[in-house]
Formats: C-alpha cells, sequence, structure tokens
C-alpha cells in the first residue's frame, strides 16, 4: 500500500491531436474522468482555470464563482479534492507573446484578471494552491524583452495575487523553453530565487515536472532535492523524457527507470506524502485507443508504486558502508541489482 496520494488533471486523458494531426481518440467528459480517476485510485484533481470553468473569459467573476462550485460538487460526488488551479495564459489571442511578461500593458491585465480567478476558482473548489505553468513567459526574439524587466514582472504579478488573498499558495512549474524559445524562469533553482524575491517566500514554491528537468539537462531527483532543501516542493508532476527534445509527457518510469527509482527514493527519504500530493502529468500515445486511453496513468502509478516498494527493500545499512568505504562501483551495481530483481 502506498503512503502517497496521487493527482492528476483532466488534460491527461485527451484526444491525441499533437501540432502535426488531429484528434484519434474521442472526446471524454470531466464526470466521465473523474469517476475513472477516482476508480484507479487518485485523490485529487489538477485543474487549469477554464478546465473548471469552460468559457470563462465571458463570465462575470459571480457567474465563474458558481460554476466552480458546482464542479466542487461533482469533486464531492467521486471522493476527490482539488489540487490546484493554474490560469491558462497560453491558449488566448491575449497570451499571444505571454501573460505576465507580454509586452502589451492590456495583455498583461487579462494574465492578472486570470490569475484572480484562478484564486477564486480555487477557494471554491477547497483548495489553496496556484501553479503557474509560465508557458510563453520568455521570448520568441531574444532581444524583444529585457530579462530583468521580464523577471520582475513575474515577481510583481506574483506578489500581487499573494496579496490578493492571504491564504493562497503560488507554486510555479519550471520549464527551460517550448512553446518559446527562451524561458525566463527555466528551472526549480530560478523558483527559489522569485520566491526569495517575493513579499510571502513561505507562500511561494514549485513543482518540478521529471520531463522539464529533463529538457534543461538536469536531474529530476536532484531537483526535487534542491526544493525539498528550502522545504519549497508544494507538488511534483511525475512523468518521463527521453533527452533534450520536444517535451513527451512519457508515463513515469518507461525511459530511465533508474532516475525514476531516485525520485521516489528522494520523495520517500523525506516523507512528501506529509506535503502533498504525487501529480502525475502524462500522456497517452497517439496511437493508443479510446479503450486503453487510461493505461498510461493506471502504469505510471503501478511503477510508482513498484519503486515505492524498491525503495521499501533499499537496504540502507548495506548502503552507507559501502559510502563510508567509497565502494560506489558495488554501490552502482547494488542498485541495479535491486532494480532488476536480482536482490
Ligand atoms: C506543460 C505542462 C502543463 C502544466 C499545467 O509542459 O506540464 O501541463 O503541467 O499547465
Ligand atoms: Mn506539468
Amino acid at each position: 500500500m502506498s503512503q502517497f496520494k496521487f493527482s492528476v488533471g483532466p488534460w491527461n486523458v485527451h484526444t491525441g491531436a499533437d501540432s502535426y494531426g488531429p484528434e484519434t481518440r474521442q472526446p471524454v467528459d470531466l464526470e466521465t474522468k473523474f469517476a475513472r480517476f477516482a476508480e484507479l485510485g487518485f485523490s485529487a484533481v489538477q485543474f487549469h482555470d477554464d478546465d473548471a470553468v469552460p468559457n470563462m473569459n465571458n463570465m462575470t467573476e459571480e457567474e465563474i464563482k458558481a460554476y466552480a462550485r458546482e464542479v466542487k460538487k461533482l469533486l464531492d460526488k467521486y471522493g476527490l479534492k482539488a489540487e490546484f488551479v493554474a490560469p491558462r495564459l497560453w491558449m488566448d489571442e491575449h497570451t499571444k507573446d505571454g501573460g505576465f511578461m507580454s509586452t502589451n500593458a492590456q495583455d498583461r491585465e487579462f494574465a492578472m484578471w486570470r490569475a484572480y480567478r484562478s484564486i477564486d476558482i480555487a477557494k471554491e473548489l477547497g483548495c489553496d494552491l496556484i501553479v503557474l505553468w509560465l508557458a510563453r513567459e520568455g521570448t520568441l526574439c531574444a532581444e524583444s524583452k529585457s530579462p530583468v524587466w521580464a523577471t520582475r514582472q513575474l515577481v510583481d504579478a506574483i506578489n500581487k495575487m499573494l496579496t490578493y488573498d492571504e491564504t493562497i499558495r503560488v507554486c510555479i512549474e519550471p520549464k527551460p523553453n517550448e512553446p518559446i524559445d527562451r524561458s525566463i524562469c527555466g528551472t526549480i533553482g530560478h523558483v527559489m530565487g522569485i520566491s526569495a524575491a517575493t513579499i510571502d517566500p513561505k507562500r511561494v514554491g514549485g513543482n518540478l515536472e521529471s520531463a522539464h528537468a529533463v529538457l534543461a539537462g538536469l536531474d529530476p531527483a536532484n531537483e526535487i532535492g534542491f526544493a525539498l532543501a528550502f522545504d519549497k516542493l508544494f507538488t511534483v508532476h511525475l512523468n518521463d523524457q527521453n533527452g533534450i527534445r520536444y517535451d513527451q509527457d512519457k508515463s513515469f518510469g518507461v525511459e530511465n527507470l533508474r532516475s525514476a527509482f531516485n525520485q521516489v527514493k528522494v520523495l520517500v527519504e523525506n516523507k512528501f506524502w506529509e506535503k502533498g500530493y504525487v501529480g502525475l502529468d502524462v500522456k497517452a500515445m497517439r496511437t493508443t485507443s479510446d479503450e486503453d486511453g487510461y493505461e498510461h496513468l493506471k502504469n505510471s502509478l503501478a511503477i510508482f508504486r513498484a519503486l515505492e516498494d524498491k525503495v521499501a527493500k533499499y537496504d540502507y545499512e548495506y548502503a552507507n558502508k559501502l559510502i563510508e568505504a567509497r565502494k560506489f562501483e558495488h554501490l552502482e551495481m547494488y542498485t541495479m541489482n535491486l532494480l532488476m530483481g536480482l536482490v
């Protein structure tokens, strides 16, 4: 039995469309997703603002809150919690050039409106976490904005959110590139810098996504550990990624099992179950059928739990003796044998 609670977003069950081709699966309605998530053993759902309240741009603030209250009832029906709400600042006409760092003042206002509405929605859904995946907060043309100005814009935007509501926490999900060419806040280290510069650093932390760390050429377990060292890991997006290319969101552990093991190990060693949910951000392959549209979630959960068992079996006494003697060849092989089921 896992000690952790798991969360997932509605976008993780999707139609299979990509930049080069149309849908390959039927759309699934929100309630059906909730029912399946609960059945698969998830405890919480992650939302973009408009996953919870579609068409929100055309609604009043009161209408948005009322709609969110209905979604909360639907969550309750399936025994699910909401984990976070993330303003979707990359789809709209107003966010062509980013949100908080857009070169256009009206667009920056739009981004703040969505950030405030995300907070309203989160409160109605009963959660206190706002995730900022800063999709377009950077540059397509390097000379188009000053990195100093852009960084300060982000700090200002977060300060406004912290002031708007004194109970919410803001959690940046860093990614070094895609869809932009260069991000302003690309790694967990950047997130720690931003957090320290805000008016309430203890309410500003990070969401480490395994694939995003790999895209930055970094080790996901060490990135998780870095945030944990400052008590600023608010959630995680576990998945996998085959090297530095487009963002793949593969099932957790399918590309690099040893790296996945070390991610689970650092979460277990630091009792992350006391701090947050283990979120999955995984995508089904395009060839996957409707019937198999949840297999990637099942597989990711199964791999996480199997690795949790491996961590439970890990012989720390033996490992520590090897570490003391600097017998790292032996330590490495012990780990590999454990993963291969040979010890
Ligand atoms: C994008 C990504 C997003 C965020 C949520 O790479 O990971 O799905 O997790 O907006
Ligand atoms: Mn993610």
